[in-house]
């Protein structure tokens, strides 16, 4: 058997045995997973129904269930994306973020019901990188996909099709529904590419929204005041950081005839098209010449109008794979899911894009009918995640869910009257990377979310979501929530005890070195600030380095990092006897605010009372994996009977003009002084 080779014998066992169990049942569901990719709950109108109307992805919510309490363990592609279909955390699957390949040998839900007798497809996005596995047919995009005339890859092979992808996608949907092995129940994944960033609409579509005003959220010009670092240091700013070209298409200022390298996958005719609406519909922008306040409008609207517009296409096309069920009498034993990847900001904050664990970005819509079972409108608050996605299905199947998966089945939690759970668990990893977005996990129940960033930064944050469900109030260490911060504290433990997470631990990694001042007690003039103090006392002469591919955690780390001060060490070397060589190591990481010393110095007093000094150049540049280089720098001594010797770094002062933080305190980080 095939399948044997790629799993563990006791999962080829797993499968063979329910293979037969499951054969005995006839009347097993359908599966239609519809995910669009971006798609926030806010932008569906059985959710809000402020900004849109989705009257066809309604019609799901209309004939089923809305869940209003659905969320990612990820936010961000292909990691929400790997958890769906393994029902494994990041940390487990390997998907942690959007650079990591997905290993196409994971037990994943399209390979249990396909061992079980379901015939399986995926359409559409994929974003994985390996090729998909477990399905009969897959026809994915490459990578992120085109919004024009797109690229497939059809079971291996490249195709180039001509149209709309959110179109095309259900076209291939539809057509393989058509051609299908009627014997057999189907599992068919559907996945959208819209309503992703760059937000290009259909033609008809482009400017639907224009005449309408979509107010901007209250907290549009939200200054992050009461909250930590992370939402100040992100990238992900409608007002900043949107490329106004690219995303907002205006033309291009710095080639005027590359109007908008958007669509030049678009014929020439339909350039043409594509040109004179643009034309028009940037009219506006070159009459109002908006600046300041009236420019974050501006690009605001143009964002959320282009945004809205691509939706417009994907509730189209569910309207057409919910008619084709209801005309070929598929309607009542089929499950439909409708859901999106993750959530996304919409001007809450600021922001585009997602990453954060803030509810916006957090938050899944998740909408579902399965008539044959589960009774119309209505609405669901259990506590779900993504992870749970595959568990539910397979139960639905009538399937075991094989041991690896960590989700939870909900089938049987709908009625709402028992609790599947209390807290929801969280960890995102893509940082450093686009957007800026720091790493970080926590929980949420129904009341509160405590979260944890880490890696470059070591702070916490809770919210008291029913007081502040906009989370604009850090109340972290606010004495009135201890006893709640204690509890959420406990139950964040037990469930990265329960699973198996301590991805956040970032092992340290430490070369030992030959260093003759091992244990040597010394003085700093200065002292280092308090959260990079770590290593303890003797953390300069331990006889420990950093692997250059070790990544920092801001917790325990081995370096120690000194605010605008210089760093001046003082040690008595008597007992050295001989000393001939001297090396300090020092991280130049400029993006984190750490220079390299405008100068170091070593001084040193010889047995006749002469004071020396060499001045120490960076001999070797070591590469980190985490960002910036380890510098070494060295001085060989003439000198053999040294008695003291002192290390002088000048610190830079200030971060220098044109840097992120031009002004503020520089650091210097530095970890070993060794002694030859
Ligand atoms: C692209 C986008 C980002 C987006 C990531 C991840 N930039 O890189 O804004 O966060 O994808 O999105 S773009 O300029 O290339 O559009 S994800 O949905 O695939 O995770
Ligand atoms: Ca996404």
């Amino acid at each position: 058997m095939k399948t044997k080779a790629m799993f563990p014998l006791s999962t080829a066992l797993f499968l063979q045995g329910v293979t037969t169990l499951a054969q005995q049942n006839q009347q097993r569901p359908n599966i239609i997973f519809i995910m669009s990719d971006d798609h926030a709950a806010k932008a569906i109108s059985c959710y809000d129904g402020s900004i849109n109307k989705t009257p066809n992805i309604d019609r799901i919510a209309a004939n089923g269930v809305r869940f209003t309490n659905c969320f990612c363990t990820n936010a961000v592609s292909g990691p929400s994306r790997a958890v769906i279909l393994s029902g494994q955390l990041s940390h487990l699957n390997g998907m942690i973020n959007n650079e990591v390949t997905f290993d196409s040998a994971t037990l994943t839900l399209p390979k249990v019901l396909r061992a079980n007798g379901y015939q399986t497809a995926i359409i559409g996005k994929w974003h994985l990188k390996s090729n998909p596995t477990g399905f009969d047919f897959w026809k994915v995009l490459p990578g992120q996909g085109e919004y024009f005339n797109p690229d497939f890859i059809e079971n291996g092979k490249k195709v180039r099709e001509q149209g709309y992808v959110t179109d095309l996608i259900t076209d291939n949907a539809l057509n393989w529904l058509k051609d299908r092995d009627k014997t057999k129940p189907f599992f068919i994944m559907i996945h959208n590419k819209a309503p992703h960033r760059p937000w290009l609409p259909k033609f008809e579509n482009a400017t639907m929204y224009d005449t309408v005003k979509i107010p901007l959220p209250f907290n549009f010009f939200d200054d992050y005041s009461h909250r930590g670092d992370a939402a100040k240091l992100q990238k992900m700013m409608v007002a900043r950081d949107l490329d106004l070209n690219i995303d907002l298409k205006l033309p291009d200022v710095n080639n005027k005839d590359n109007y908008f390298s958007n669509v030049n996958r678009l014929s020439e005719s339909d350039r043409k098209i594509w040109d004179e609406i643009y034309h028009k519909r940037n009219k506006s922008y070159f009459d109002e010449n908006p600046q300041g306040e009236a420019l974050a409008y501006w690009k605001y609207r143009r964002y959320i109008n282009d945004y809205l517009a691509t939706i417009k296409t994907v509730d189209d096309n569910v309207g057409r794979i919910l008619d084709y069920l209801e005309a070929n009498d598929l309607y009542k034993n089929t499950i439909v899911i409708y859901t999106s990847d993750q959530g996304f900001f919409l001007g809450e904050h600021g922001w585009f894009d997602k990453r954060f664990m803030y509810d916006e970005s957090y938050r899944m819509p998740l909408i579902i009918e399965y008539p044959a079972k589960l009774k119309p409108s209505i609405t669901n608050n259990q506590m779900l995640m993504n992870l749970d996605f595959a568990p539910t299905m397979l139960d639905w199947a009538g399937i075991q869910k094989p041991e690896q998966m960590q989700g939870l089945s909900f089938a049987n939690y709908i009625d709402n009257t028992e609790k599947l759970r209390d807290a929801t668990y969280y960890h995102y990893y893509e940082y450093p990377g686009e957007h800026a977005v720091k790493r970080h996990y926590g929980i949420r129940t129904e009341k509160y979310k405590l979260i944890h960033f880490y890696y470059d930064i070591d702070q916490w944050e809770l919210y008291d979501l029913q007081k502040d469900p906009h989370e604009m109030m850090n109340v972290y260490n606010d004495t009135a929530y201890a006893a709640i911060q204690k509890e959420l504290l406990k139950k964040l433990t037990q469930l990265q005890t329960e699973y198996k997470d301590k991805s956040y631990i970032v092992p340290l990694d430490f070369k030992t070195i030959e260093n003759k001042a091992l244990g040597l007690d010394y003085l700093l003039i200065n002292q280092p600030a308090p959260k990079y103090a770590a290593g303890g006392k003797h953390a300069m002469l331990d006889g420990k380095v950093e692997n250059p591919d070790f990544i920092a955690t801001g917790i325990n780390r081995n370096w120690i990092g000194f605010e605008k001060n210089n760093f001046e060490m003082q040690l008595d070397v008597k007992k050295l006897k001989m000393l001939n060589e001297i090396e300090i190591r020092f991280l130049d990481m400029p993006e984190a605010w750490v220079f390299q010393p405008d100068t170091v110095e070593f001084q040193y007093v010889n047995n006749t009372g002469q004071l020396k000094s060499v001045q120490a150049i960076a001999l070797t540049k070591e590469k980190r994996k985490a960002g910036g280089l380890i510098l070494h720098y060295k001085a060989t001594i003439e000198d053999k009977n040294i008695a003291t010797l002192k290390i002088k770094a000048v610190n830079h002062g200030v971060c220098p003009p044109g840097h992120a933080g031009e002004g503020k305190p520089a650091w210097i980080f530095t970890d070993e002084l060794i002694l030859k």
